[in-house]
């Protein structure tokens, strides 16, 4: 088992990251590539708003990415053996479009308790500062969830614009990554990335995140994927893994997953974004 080196072990708990790490290879994230645009073809609708969560259950591709042992041998040496997978979404920055993703913290509205999990950033396509990778702001998991304000932004790619202000760029780091590498994330590091300017699609393709079977979703309900060990917890509804692209169990299970992932995401709001 190839699990984090204590050299990385120590950047995710100083920095509350670690990156780059090699899960896969350029064919693999090229393959990735064109199921993503083969469905935005097919279905051209099938990846907007909602849509972008949970590919994972009709895809077959997706699905082989989530179950990946290298992947989850790194991910076991932050969380422990028994893995689930509670969610994906897909972060696509067009180039000639405004999306950026304001400063914030995972945990804050994501409803996952405690705090056992991590979030698996797979690159499908290089991402770099020029094409608006993400930037963490190192060792700032070590503080309390802090105040977001929610703005609602149109180019915002998070739900409500839920936004840390006041970040010094200067603390935060760019996460570089090549296609078919992965980043992994703390729940409460604060995080975000800005617009991209090159003339290529930036992709990334978001386990959001792989929990211990301990933990709970507080806020909602959730569908989940033993991606190893055990659950002896108990606390989800365990459902199929996807064996053909658009599967109808897959595409019935998703539209479920994504009503309450939208319940979980806008608790208490009065104002319901686009995704
Ligand atoms: O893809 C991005 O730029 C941001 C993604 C993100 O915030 C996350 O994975 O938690």
């Amino acid at each position: 088992m190839s699990s984090l080196t204590p050299k990385q072990l120590k950047q995710y708990e100083e920095e509350g990251y670690v990156a780059p790490i090699d899960v896969l290879l350029k064919e693999e994230a090229v393959e990735i590539r064109e199921e993503i645009e083969l469905i935005e073809k097919k279905w051209p609708h099938e990846l907007e708003g909602l849509g972008r969560n949970y590919i994972h259950l009709i895809s077959p591709v997706f699905d082989k990415v989530c179950h990946n042992q290298k992947i989850l041998d790194v991910v076991e040496s932050l969380i422990g053996k028994n893995i689930l997978i509670c969610g994906t979404t897909l972060f696509v920055k067009n180039p000639n479009e405004k999306g950026f993703v304001s400063f914030h913290q995972d945990a804050k509205y994501i409803g996952l308790e405690p705090h056992n999990w991590v979030t698996a950033w797979v690159a499908v396509t290089d991402a770099n500062e020029e094409n608006g990778c993400m930037r963490m702001w190192s060792g700032s998991h070590k503080a309390d969830l802090q105040n977001h304000n929610q703005k609602f932004d149109e180019n915002n790619l998070l739900t409500r614009g839920q936004t840390v202000e006041n970040v010094p760029i200067n603390e935060t780091k760019p996460v570089v990554l090549k296609a078919g590498q992965m980043s992994l994330h703390h729940p409460t590091i604060v995080h975000g990335s800005s617009l991209n300017k090159s003339n290529d699609r930036r992709i990334g393709f978001v386990i959001q995140s792989y929990i211990g079977a301990n933990v709970d979703q507080v806020l909602g309900k959730m569908y989940v994927q033993q991606a190893r060990g055990n659950d002896t917890f108990k606390h989800h509804e365990h459902v199929e893994r996807a064996n053909k692209l658009m599967n109808q169990k897959g595409i019935e299970i998703r539209k479920k997953a994504n009503e309450e992932l939208s319940k979980i995401f806008y608790s208490g709001s009065n104002k319901i974004g686009k995704y």
